[in-house]
């Protein structure tokens, strides 16, 4: 069965969204910083919401006054980070889901919706799969398909092709003002959670994921 409204699929962003990894994407650059000695707060890891791994590094590096880095030392700074918060993913479990995320997603198939991931992340399917959500979704579009970031639409159009549904169809969910822009770029409907809706950025804004129930009822989905 799929979806009888105007919308028949839900694309979500995973972190920010569907579980709250933000935080060891924060503790894992800010290690790398404080090893540089360069300053590194909550206001920056705002503006590394959807952005790509080595496009965080890039801005994390902007007060950087050191000695020029190579490419490979860059690489090898991702990779050190990616390594570090690589560590904290892996004492994730099932508990770090929380239940009114899993009772939302499960109202949303029990309409027809059929539901998908649009990540930057490249570790999006061994998060999935630690928060006990690996298999749950009908499709993954993540930061392993894709050459280009939000606010590129690739990510989400790529995610509504896998599901073989026409982007128009899809609403997004985004916390990250670059993942709404990419979402509108998409020429999806765009709600957006957190971040993005403290910036008014959206066609409709959560206070909780669990009102995202309520929007979609009013899209007649
Ligand atoms: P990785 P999302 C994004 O995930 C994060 O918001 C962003 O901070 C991160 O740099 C990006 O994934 C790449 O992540 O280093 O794991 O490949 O919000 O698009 O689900
Ligand atoms: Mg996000």
């Amino acid at each position: 069965m799929t979806g009888s409204g105007p919308y028949e699929a839900v694309v979500f962003d995973l972190d920010g969204v569907i579980c709250h990894t933000d935080h060891y994407h924060y503790l894992g650059w800010k290690s790398v910083a404080d090893d540089l000695g360069v300053p590194f707060d909550e206001t920056v890891n705002n503006r590394l919401r959807g952005v790509s791994r080595m496009e965080s590094l890039e801005i994390m590096l902007e007060p950087y006054e050191g000695e020029p880095l190579s490419d490979d030392r860059k690489l090898e700074l991702a990779t050190i980070k990616n390594d570090r918060y690589r560590v904290m993913l892996g004492d994730m479990s099932p508990a770090d889901l929380d239940p009114s995320v899993r009772t939302t997603l499960d109202d949303l198939r029990a309409r027809g919706l059929r539901l998908a991931i649009g990540s930057s992340s490249k570790n999006a399917k061994y998060i999935l799969e630690r928060i006990g959500l690996g298999g749950y979704f009908d499709a993954i579009s993540d930061g392993t398909n894709i050459s280009r970031s939000k606010p590129d639409p690739e990510v989400f159009l790529k995610a509504a092709e896998y599901l073989g549904i026409d982007p128009a169809k899809c609403v997004v969910v985004e916390d990250a003002v670059a993942g709404i822009d990419a979402g509108e770029a998409a020429g999806m409907y765009t709600v957006s959670i957190g971040d993005a809706a403290d910036q008014g950025a959206g066609d409709a804004k959560l206070g909780t994921f669990a009102d995202l129930s309520k929007v979609l009822t009013d899209l007649g989905a």
